[in-house]
């Protein structure tokens, strides 16, 4: 019997995390409830899902009662783990759980957690694409778009889950023990969620937290947060430093990859820039660490797809070459973004803001950025923090920002949507915002 048969269980959030847990612990006999702030018009198609299912609803705004009439919470990532409901339930002896950590009971075969600011979605498929090359069963999931807890039914014990795992994820993170456990960097983001910057990095740090003495982590010396990490970690650590040689570790050094002084392979890679190398070198630690040997990994790396909507490339029309870099969602991955380009850059950025510092892209901005193409509610912020060393355009709207560029950028410029803002004011997430970037690029006609 299921140690969920009978028991009261409040998933909070109907998005992917939250139906996902909804199927979980349906199937394994639990009583389920979903809390959901939405209304049911607005979560018309999930509600549909569980047509059938004997699956009660408490939507629209959060009732404490609901909260106080269960035996186990599970708040989706999205949902504050400082909720005034969950804490209200907390007081009442209530168990509030994460996904990870309701996943952890029941997903067989080892787990590698790839965590950092920017780069772990590119690193989560990079990784699993290595596996995948080497002939290993391997399942890639997590924030990068596929609930943990769907992983559990296929799970086997040679299964590797590589996942990528966010801030949101950790924070609720107890027992959830990553085998190898990688963080690329640690730079301020999602400050509206954790408070402070010590907040946010105390919540990727759970990644090391469950970990045993035979358990590896994979740590950026470059970063300075991820080398305070050290002092979590239990098992073993494969340092890597795009910047520096290293004779222990992974490092690049004339156009090689190398870990322990010996070439792994070159660095010319299928994915651009400078941050890319970084999250090949993670990833070659990572691959090491799960005992791949160097011609696998090889392979490959040098036949990995970049991901959608990081640096993807779109199209190129009169000579200028357009990019959809929507998933850089905060200042560092534009930053990231627009150091990966030597041409003129038309960028397109905006959106929602995370209480970001925008003065930190000034410096690279300048001598590059032809002009900033201003969209969305940030557009008053980004404003006030940039000086006038580049021209600062209001377009408001992503289809005004790509049509000014086509006028303006002339061969061998390049148009760049990286917002370093959120999506949540114009779009339902960032990959409709790119996915709206390349409709509306790929119809642009030619203007020559
Ligand atoms: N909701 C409430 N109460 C709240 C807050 C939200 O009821 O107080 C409801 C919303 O109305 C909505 C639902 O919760 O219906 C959304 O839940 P969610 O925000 O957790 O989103 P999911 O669709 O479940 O997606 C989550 C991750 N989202 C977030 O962490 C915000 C997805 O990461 C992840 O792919 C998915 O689980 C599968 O694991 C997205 C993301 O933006 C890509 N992540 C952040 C990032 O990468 O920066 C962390």
């Amino acid at each position: 019997m299921s140690a969920y048969e009978g028991k009261r269980v409040l998933v909070v959030g109907l998005g992917e995390s939250g139906k996902a847990a909804v199927r979980f612990f349906h199937s394994r006999g639990a009583r389920v409830t979903v809390a959901d702030r939405r209304s049911a018009a607005e979560l018309e198609a999930a509600i549909e899902e569980f047509r059938g299912l004997d699956v009660e609803l408490a939507l629209g705004e959060h009732s404490g009662d609901v909260f106080l009439a269960q035996d186990l919470i599970v708040p989706s990532p999205g949902v504050p783990w400082d909720l005034s409901q969950l804490n209200s339930a907390r007081k009442e002896g209530i168990h509030v759980a994460g996904e990870l950590e309701t996943a952890s009971r029941e997903l067989r075969g080892r787990v590698v957690g790839v965590t950092g600011t920017n780069g772990k979605t590119t690193t989560t498929s990079l990784i699993g694409h290595i596996f995948n090359t080497a002939g290993i069963t391997t399942e890639i999931g997590g924030n990068i778009g596929r609930p943990v807890l769907d992983l559990v039914e296929t799970s086997t014990d040679s299964t590797w889950n590589v996942l990528e795992l966010s801030s949101f994820q950790l924070e609720a993170m107890t027992t959830f023990r990553c085998h190898i456990a990688v963080v690329l960097n640690v730079t301020p983001d999602h400050l509206d969620r954790h408070g402070t910057f010590d907040g946010y990095a105390a919540a990727k740090a759970h990644v090391l937290g469950p970990q045993q003495v035979d358990d590896f982590a994979v740590l950026n010396q470059d970063d300075a947060t991820c080398r305070t990490f050290e002092k979590f970690v239990r098992g073993r650590t494969i340092w890597f430093s795009r910047t520096r040689p290293l004779t222990k570790g992974i490092c690049a050094s004339d156009g090689w990859i190398l870990r322990d002084g010996q070439r792994v392979c070159s660095t010319e890679l299928p994915i651009l820039g400078t941050h890319n190398l970084e999250n090949a070198l993670a990833a070659v630690g990572a691959a090491s660490a799960a005992g791949i040997g160097d011609e696998q990994i090889a392979r490959g790396l040098a036949s990995f797809q970049p991901v959608e909507h990081r640096l993807e490339f779109v199209r190129r029309l009169n000579g200028v070459d357009y990019y959809n870099d929507s998933k850089a969602t905060n200042v560092d991955a534009a930053i990231k973004a627009l150091e990966s380009f030597d041409k003129e850059i038309w960028l397109i950025i905006g959106g929602r803001d995370k209480k970001s510092d925008y003065t930190a892209l000034q410096p690279v901005m300048n001598g590059r950025v032809k002009e900033a193409l201003l969209i969305g509610e940030a557009a008053k912020q980004i404003r006030e923090q940039l000086d006038a060393a580049t021209p600062l355009v209001d377009c408001r709207t992503l289809e005004a920002a790509v049509q000014r560029a086509q006028r303006q950028a002339a061969a061998g410029d390049v148009v760049l949507l990286s917002p370093a803002c959120a999506s949540f004011d114009q779009f339902e997430n960032y990959g409709q915002r790119g996915r709206e970037f390349k409709r509306i690029v790929n119809a642009l006609g030619d203007a020559s």
